[in-house]
């Protein structure tokens, strides 16, 4: 922001740069629908972008890579996170900021201050609580100390990331740190009444898809309410359905066609992951439908990788990345998914009519069991004949 724009409405700033009411609103429009907010949001944000007043936000960081602002920044059609940052009043931010050492924590004090009670507090990373706290300190604080503080202050608290929601991975065995995530320290005796009944929004994900986040936020500024939480303070518009039930795989998966060793002819021709330690459908998170920086395939499964179920807290970093998980639910879709492009082979066609027929034949419970319990080379022969 330039100098003396402070006190201007993004509006205003937008139109100074080139930037129409028109444009802007055709980007409001992507955004709210990428993240399912109903069309009529992009009124609100309109109106949202012509007072003065946005939200202020503080982004703290503690045991974590910086992967889920980055990911955040990376969005590959700039105006989206630029619409995000112009929304909110991004008051301090440590990767962000230009500011280092004494200017930098002034700053923080003086967002808290001015926000006292409103503010919305972004923690990035998990927080350590051996031995007093000790393997994170920032400005001479530990990062106990920080939660505590600008917790307290916060209207809303959001944890983004693995590692802020449940610990990630500075918290894998054998967890040296005793690294654990914000809502669970912020609900230990000892600390929950800093947390005065406030709502922590958890955006699990190592890191988390960024429309996760920016959805949240567009709905907090445009509605000034919090989207429908799940029991652990997931968005459900996010964190309801398994990668799974969603996967361009999963007729593959109905049908028995699998990937079986990484590298081979059915890896290439795009089959399913499972067999080699997809975690997909025990991980509830939105990738399969949102894939992150708006590139068709840019998440694990569609460059070829299985699911290793970062957002889960029972899975990620405990359950070795290539061992498979139980199928809880082997039921196939009435509908299949289109099969992505690139993997050349079976056609989208194909796939999903040999998935449906198997499935309406002998029921794809009984036939996906049936097929994981196949040598590959028997497979390979009968998926040959079904592909005449
Ligand atoms: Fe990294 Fe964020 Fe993983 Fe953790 O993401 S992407 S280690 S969830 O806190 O920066
Ligand atoms: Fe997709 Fe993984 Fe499910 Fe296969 S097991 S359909 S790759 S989510
Ligand atoms: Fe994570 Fe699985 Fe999505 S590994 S990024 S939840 S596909």
């Amino acid at each position: 922001m330039e100098k003396g724009e402070e006190n201007d409405s993004l509006l205003n700033r937008l139109e100074r740069r080139g930037v129409s009411r028109r444009e802007f609103l055709r980007v409001c429009s992507i955004a709210a629908a990428a993240v399912g907010l109903p069309a009529w949001t992009v009124a609100r944000m309109a109106e949202a972008a012509s007072v003065k007043t946005r939200p202020s936000v503080i982004w703290l960081h503690f045991q974590e890579c910086t992967g889920c602002t980055e990911s955040l920044l990376r969005t590959s059609h700039p105006a989206l996170s630029e619409l995000l940052l112009q929304l909110i009043s991004l008051d301090y931010h440590e990767t962000l900021f230009a500011a280092a050492g004494t200017q930098a924590e002034g700053a923080l004090r003086a967002a808290r201050r001015k926000n006292s009670g409103k503010y919305v507090c972004v923690i990035e990373g998990a927080i350590p609580t051996k031995d007093g706290g000790v393997y994170c300190k920032v400005g001479g604080k530990t990062a106990i100390e920080i939660v505590r503080e600008v917790a307290s202050d916060a209207g809303v608290i959001v944890a983004i990331g693995s590692c802020a929601s449940w610990g990630g991975i500075p918290s894998a065995d054998p967890n040296p740190t005793g690294a654990t995530g914000v809502p669970h320290l912020l609900r230990t005796a000892d600390y929950a009444p800093y947390l005065k009944g406030k709502t922590i929004v958890s955006l699990p994900g190592c890191p988390p898809n960024p429309y996760n986040f920016l959805g949240t936020v567009l709905q907090y500024v445009t509605l000034g309410t919090l989207p429908a939480l799940d029991t652990l303070g997931r968005p459900k518009f996010a964190y309801a359905r398994t990668i799974h039930e969603d996967c361009p795989r999963r007729p593959h998966f109905d049908a028995g066609r699998f990937v079986e060793k990484f590298g081979d002819p059915n890896h290439r021709l795009g089959y399913c992951l499972y067999k080699t330690g997809c975690k997909g459908p025990k991980t509830l998170a939105s990738c399969s439908q949102q894939h992150f920086v708006e590139v068709v395939g840019a998440w694990p499964v569609g460059i070829g990788h299985p699911c290793i179920g970062c957002t889960e807290q029972s899975i990620a970093f405990r359950v070795p990345l290539h061992a498979t998980v139980e199928i809880d639910r082997p039921t196939p879709p009435d509908t299949f998914a289109p099969i992505q492009h690139g993997h050349g082979g079976v056609s989208p066609a194909a796939a999903g009519v040999a998935g449906l027929v198997a499935g309406a034949l002998a029921g794809a419970g009984v036939v996906a069991a049936r097929k994981l319990g196949k040598d590959a080379a028997g497979e390979k022969g009968e998926e040959k004949e079904e592909e005449k």
